[in-house]
């Protein structure tokens, strides 16, 4: 499996607006799209820094995995995304691995990426994504 470069870096917030004021006017990064992901119960807005992009994570729903861990954990950094060549594959040779995977299959997520999750409990507590275009 090859892995390209990390997609994103996702973040929760309990505010998306208070939170993309921080990127752009302390930061200086500009946010280029604001898009709900409803399956995922999150509103998302996205910033480039290079080739990797920032992903801000706010819940629309207390039950939904965001809603949970701002709960439990508060805001802070919340899944580290790795671009791969071919996610199918990659889903196959991790699970071979003995690596336990959330999403079995891709799934669509953001920005029209085909998406999967590995368990935070077999990846020394990061929750991580694996994605593709
Ligand atoms: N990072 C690290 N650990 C996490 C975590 C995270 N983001 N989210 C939950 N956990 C840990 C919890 O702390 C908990 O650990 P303990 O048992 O030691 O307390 C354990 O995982 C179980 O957590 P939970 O609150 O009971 O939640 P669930 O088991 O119901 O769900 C998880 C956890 C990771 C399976 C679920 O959040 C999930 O499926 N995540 C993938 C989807 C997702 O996060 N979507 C949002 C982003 C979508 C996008 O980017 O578009």
């Amino acid at each position: 499996m090859e892995l390209t470069h990390i997609e994103h870096i996702g973040i929760a917030v309990s505010n998306l607006e208070a939170s993309i004021k921080f990127y752009e006017e302390a930061l200086g990064l500009k946010c280029y799209a604001i898009e709900e992901v409803k399956d995922q119960k999150v509103r998302t807005a996205f910033f480039k820094v290079g080739q990797t992009k920032i992903e801000l994570l706010e819940s629309t729903d207390p039950e939904g995995p965001v809603g949970k861990f701002i709960e439990k954990k508060g805001e802070g950094i919340h899944h580290l995304a790795f671009a791969v060549k071919n996610l199918p594959e990659a889903l196959k040779s991790v699970e071979g691995k003995g690596v336990r995977l959330i999403d079995q299959q891709p799934r669509k997520g953001a920005e029209g990426l085909n998406i999967a999750f590995l368990h935070p409990k077999s990846t020394n507590g990061v929750l991580t994504e694996l994605c593709e275009e």
